[in-house]
């Protein structure tokens, strides 16, 4: 094993240490970023402040027309129902408009003229909406086969004028929606071409100043989840890391042994049910001269009348990754044999070192 390689060139260690120094570096370029930013703003408030009073102005005066308008709106709705102008509108008023004719059965009823809450009066009305649709939907390619002149063409007639009209009040819809689009960019406030550089610079303060804090974020992000992933040891150039989240198998005649490398060694029977756990991962614990050579899984179920179960893994160099062999040497102590290159060692005098990425 290239034991030397251990310790700072560690290839998490060494891309940790790297990150830290870009972290320092995006650390001065966002303070940098952000004074900035904050010059720039300052430039631009102090400019904003001229216009403060004009912003007032137009905000007070869109809240004005807002309320004209609805209470214009209101106002009209009234004078529609209240058809004899007497200032009061009354059931007979309301049953002769369409608008409560819920179940469309064309009449309004006492029920249905009834002022009801608008939550509940949407859900009756999107219903029934649905309910008519489906009816019509229903009818799709139904002509009045036998030229009977019946209730199906004129049901489709009825049909026409209401997409006619949702068309119509579609389109109205759109047309006021626009004018309030042009309304709000007449309120625009057009700037002296001064404060709109210093409107632009701040933006663009701003923009960096987000670009730099990200890049921040981003490192220290890496170096938490690289520090996260230290607490598992996956060897001096990482080349075991690839193990993490497989599982291997071996199968003798009454059991099938499972090793998920850096997680668990379980043992199932074969015509059995439930996996007993034969240990958790532990720590490497070869000798010292090839310390990467052992794997120990510890704490596993009790044993009956006996210690807690525990595995050792032998890892040997072998073209694939594969578990060979599992034997329990002492009950309830397991000894699982793993070949895999990630092992093998380098020639003696090679200089490259040669990371093991194939796993
Ligand atoms: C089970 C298995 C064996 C183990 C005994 C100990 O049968 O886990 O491997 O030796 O329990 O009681």
């Amino acid at each position: 094993m290239t034991k030397q390689l251990a310790g700072l060139s560690n290839f998490r260690e060494a891309r940790i240490e790297e990150l830290l120094k870009e972290k320092e570096k995006a650390q001065e370029i966002q303070a940098e970023k952000l004074s900035v930013k904050e010059a720039a703003e300052a430039l631009e408030k102090e400019a904003l402040e001229e216009y403060k009073a004009i912003e007032e102005e137009i905000k007070a005066r869109q809240e004005k027309e807002r309320k004209e308008k609805d209470e214009n709106d209101a106002r009209e709705a009234f004078e529609k129902l209240d058809e004899d102008n007497d200032g009061l509108i009354t059931i007979q008023e309301l049953q002769a408009n369409q608008v409560f004719d819920t179940n469309r059965d064309g009449e309004v009823s006492e029920i249905e003229a009834q002022p009801v809450d608008t939550a509940s009066e949407k859900s009756v009305t999107e219903e029934s909406d649905k309910e008519y649709q489906s009816e019509y939907e229903g009818q799709d390619g139904l002509e009045d086969e036998d030229g009977d002149g019946d209730e199906e063409d004129e049901e489709n007639e009825d049909y026409a004028d209401e997409v006619e009209d949702l068309e119509v009040t579609k389109a109205k819809e759109e047309k006021e929606e626009e004018e309030e689009e042009k309304e709000e960019k007449e309120d625009e406030i057009q700037y002296d071409p001064e404060t709109q550089r210093l409107i632009d610079v701040a933006n663009a303060a701003r923009d960096d100043y987000k670009t730099a804090d990200d890049q921040l974020r981003d490192i220290i992000k890496e170096i938490q989840n690289l520090q996260d992933g230290l607490t598992k040891d996956f060897g001096p150039n990482d080349e075991f890391r690839g193990f993490e989240g497989r599982c291997y198998e071996y199968s003798d005649r009454e059991y099938v042994y499972k090793l998920c490398p850096f997680d668990s060694a379980t043992q199932k029977q074969k015509n059995g049910h439930g996996e007993t756990r034969l240990g958790s991962w532990g720590s490497w614990t070869g000798p010292a001269e090839d310390p990467y050579s052992i794997m120990k899984y510890t704490a596993g179920q009790g044993c009956w009348n006996g210690p807690q179960r525990s595995a050792e893994v032998r890892l040997t160099c072998g073209i694939e990754n594969e578990l060979t062999s599992v034997t329990e040497p002492n009950r309830c102590e397991y000894l699982f044999l793993f070949t895999t290159p990630a092992i093998c060692n380098e020639p003696e005098n090679s200089e490259k070192v040669h990371q093991h990425t194939e796993l």
